[in-house]
């Protein structure tokens, strides 16, 4: 067939029955702990839990970026879904290895996100200046001078 009718053939069909559907991007991660049945963390499943804004602000080797992310408190979220609330005391000595997709991981310690400890707001970010994140849930860190903690395409919580 010559180039212009395939051309025009591909060009109809897109008329006639509209582009290929791109395949939605399931965003969700596993939170694993001590004591805990795994729990699916979504967009949808932190729906049900308060969300919050906060203006960011990190270094990174492109540069300094700023932002103002939504999302929801990874304190709430471990108060949530896991018994470690109930002892503090004891739940001090835990951390969250938070990784993602890409092998990227990092560390967030209860200490540093109990309210009555550390008391620092990071969170599971869901929307940044005010648009959806579509390429999967992204930790925000408020207070971090570089952005290496802004974890991107988060698949596990493992609290350890
Ligand atoms: N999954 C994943 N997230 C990541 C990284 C990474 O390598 N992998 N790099 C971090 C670092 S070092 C920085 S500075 C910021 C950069 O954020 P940006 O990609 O939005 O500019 O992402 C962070 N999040
Ligand atoms: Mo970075």
């Amino acid at each position: 067939m010559p180039r212009s009718v395939t051309a025009l053939a591909a060009a109809l069909s897109v008329m006639l029955i509209g582009p290929a559907p791109v395949a939605a991007q399931v965003i969700r991660a596993e939170l694993t702990g001590p004591d805990l049945v795994s729990a699916e963390i979504t967009p949808e499943t932190l729906a049900a839990l308060p969300s919050r804004e906060v203006e960011t602000s990190f270094e990174s080797s492109k540069g300094p970026q700023s932002g103002r992310y939504g999302g929801v408190l990874l304190w709430d979220i471990i108060a949530a879904r896991t018994a470690l609330d109930d002892d503090l005391k004891a739940a001090l000595r835990r951390v969250v290895l938070v990784t993602a997709s890409d092998g990227h991981q990092v560390a967030f310690s209860i200490g540093e996100i109990a309210p009555e400890f550390g008391n620092r707001p990071i969170m599971v970010g869901l929307t940044l200046d005010g648009a959806p994140i579509s390429d999967g849930l992204r930790m925000v860190s408020p207070g971090d001078a570089r952005g290496a903690r802004y974890v991107k395409g988060v698949v596990s919580f493992e609290i350890r």
